[in-house]
């Protein structure tokens, strides 16, 4: 298959902030038509055999994940959204609805993801 004919595949996890990070990125760049979308629920057939395929070719199956050129997967969300916003020639920082939702709600989820691991910690040290 050729560069040309070949579709990238983006791999998302529902309900995972980096995945509809990306998601968010493609709809507001006009580049979901241009992607095929593999978006699967923890605790599915769907999750088993998305892992199954991973396992192989990546070091460590995190997500998003997306194939970009075939063969050629990458598991960091900047690096995915790079990558499209090259090849869609858009600016990620001039994007509203995307810089709203990573300056909003996916800060947030941050901080409060690092409070609650420090709660956890002082409630129980090692
Ligand atoms: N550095 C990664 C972080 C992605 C990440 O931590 N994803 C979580 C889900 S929200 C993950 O894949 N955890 C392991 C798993 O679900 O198997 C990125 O920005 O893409």
């Amino acid at each position: 298959m050729t560069e040309t004919s070949f579709t990238p595949v983006v791999f998302l996890k529902a309900g995972c902030p980096f995945c509809l990070k990306v998601r968010l990125f493609l709809l507001e760049a006009g580049q979901l038509d241009r992607v095929v979308l593999r978006e699967f629920v923890p605790g599915t057939e769907e999750e088993a055999e998305i892992r199954g395929l991973l396992g192989p070719v990546v070091e460590k199956v995190t997500f998003p994940t997306a194939e970009l050129t075939p063969g050629n997967f990458t598991n960091e969300s900047d690096a995915i959204v790079a990558h499209f916003a090259e090849r869609a020639g858009v600016e990620p920082e001039a994007m509203p609805t995307y810089q709203s939702y990573l300056t909003g709600v996916f800060k947030n989820l941050g901080a409060l993801y690092r409070e609650n691991l420090d709660l956890k910690k002082r409630l129980s040290p090692a």
